[in-house]
């Protein structure tokens, strides 16, 4: 009876693996599709944040003609300021998002005009 009994739920535990495996590659399918359209802005995705008055990631890296987009969600004001030039310098109230394409290659270091000690460089390749 013992025997049996493992048979029937080994059975039912393969029954459930090969009905978990048919499963999966759809799965798979659909959420590498996913992964794929958001990772299209390089590694580490393509947004920056700015949160308890810091930038995040610090070193943003992308591949070029890649749109950033910084979203501030700390209550307070903040600047997204280009160090060199003015390829972007965007002022973030409260909650508010900007957004820049970076066409070319090349490392670019930014700051927040009110709080110098934000700082953050985005690296396109
Ligand atoms: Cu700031």
């Amino acid at each position: 009876m013992r025997t049996v009994r493992v048979l029937a739920v080994a059975t039912l535990l393969l029954l459930g693996l090969a009905a978990c495996g048919s499963d999966d590659p759809a799965d798979d399918g659909s959420s590498q599709g996913t992964t794929t359209t958001a990772a299209q802005g390089g590694e580490g995705g393509s947004a920056i944040t700015i949160e308890n008055t810091a930038f995040a990631p610090a070193t943003l890296r992308v591949s070029a003609g890649t749109k950033v987009t910084v979203e501030n969600k700390d209550a307070g004001g903040h600047t997204w300021t280009a160090d060199e030039g003015d390829l972007f310098d965007e002022a973030l109230s409260g909650g508010a998002t900007a957004s820049h394409t970076f066409d070319d290659a090349g490392t670019f270091g930014y700051h927040c005009e009110i709080h110098s000690s934000m700082t953050g460089t985005v690296v396109v390749s």
